[in-house]
């Protein structure tokens, strides 16, 4: 499942499960003879999202890299059709060595533009020219920086370590400290701060794989069909983007939609219904903490005492905004919520 049922903003980081059989080559992998229209030999997208358990794990398998020199580029897009907040690392499990060379990307339109969301490369300046960083070189006041690291890509590493990670929780951490014990800081600091809300925000990914693992300076290509790119998981974990305005998120009619409350509506409680304009929308506030203020859409007719009506509701309703605040890191209660749409492109050039 490449989406997190449960949200976990302030809990522990969940550690990538790697393959039991982390010392051998997974014996399915194909070296020539994938085959789409035999199962064990067919390695398509979905299997990137299942629900893993068994051993040896189930996989994506591109195609080889037989056209060398020519490089070897393919585009897995996530489509999840909503705006998206992340709550933890994106974690994409290789079943096959981790690319020398790849670029995470995110939309926040629909896949209408792309942003880069990290550069990864065993080489860091040679690949993109950057100069190598690490999450832990970021502060407050460079967080929002896109960086380029060495950390998941040196090495032909099938043995051990097969993750390449988008850290989350170490950005969080920032600003609520190593174990995240004050969140209230964090929440400060989205509520106010729109660049930070909207870096931590989606509606689609995108994993711009540039250049498999080849584990040597020289390739050798007397052998193309042992170099390709192969992902057994991909996890991603978030929540619906509602503003404040509402507890969950369901899947209805093939689409993530929030259950507006406060008098909102749209996909993500973005406006105020028709009757109920009587003052501007806002988004709900996690400020002050730890209340946080609901800013319920009042209905038109209030009149010249709006403000009044509207501080005395907000006040009213700061118990809800409690309960609000607490379940909305379970935001999925009703059903799972489906994997995003996946598509997966070779990029000829
Ligand atoms: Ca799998």
């Amino acid at each position: 499942m490449g989406y997190a049922r449960k949200q976990n903003l302030g809990g522990k980081i969940l550690a990538p499960r790697l393959s039991e059989e982390s010392g051998e080559e997974n014996p399915y992998m194909c070296n020539n003879e994938c085959d789409a229209t035999t199962e064990e030999l067919a390695h398509p997208p979905e299997l990137m999202f299942d629900i893993e358990g068994r051993n040896p794990t189930t996989f994506w398998q591109s195609t080889s890299w037989k056209k060398y020199p020519k490089a070897l580029l393919v585009n897995i897009t996530l489509s999840w059709n909503k705006t998206i907040e992340l709550t933890d690392d994106i974690v994409l499990t290789f079943e096959s060595g981790r690319p020398e060379q790849m670029v995470l990307e995110k939309s926040l339109d629909y896949g209408r533009s792309w942003q880069p969301y990290q550069f990864y490369a065993t080489d860091c300046l040679d690949a993109f020219t950057m100069e190598p960083k690490t999450v832990r070189d970021l502060t407050q006041h460079t967080l929002l920086d896109i960086i380029c690291t060495e950390d998941y890509s040196r090495g032909y590493v099938w043995k051990y370590d097969k993750t390449v990670r988008f850290e989350i929780k170490d950005r969080f951490a920032l600003f609520a400290g190593p174990r995240l014990h004050n969140m209230a800081s964090l929440y400060g600091q989205l509520d106010t701060t729109k660049n930070l809300r909207d870096f931590f925000t989606i509606t689609d990914l995108r994993i711009r794989l540039l250049r498999p693992a080849t584990g040597a300076t020289m390739v050798d290509e007397g052998n193309l069909s042992r170099y390709f790119y192969a992902i057994s998981d991909i996890k991603v974990q978030g929540r619906c983007k509602c503003n404040l305005h509402a507890n969950s998120c369901v899947f209805d009619k093939e689409k993530l939609s929030c259950e507006c409350e406060h008098n909102t509506t749209g996909p993500d409680c973005g406006r105020c219904k028709r009757n109920y304009q009587g003052r501007t929308w806002s988004a709900g506030s996690y400020l002050p903490i730890p209340k946080g203020t609901a800013n319920v859409c009042v209905p038109n007719n209030i009149g010249p005492v709006i403000r009044t009506n509207a501080t005395s509701l907000g006040v009213a309703n700061r118990k809800e905004v409690v309960l609000q605040l607490h379940v909305i890191v379970l935001c999925f209660t009703s059903a799972p919520p489906p994997p995003p749409v996946v598509v997966v492109v070779l990029v000829v050039i």
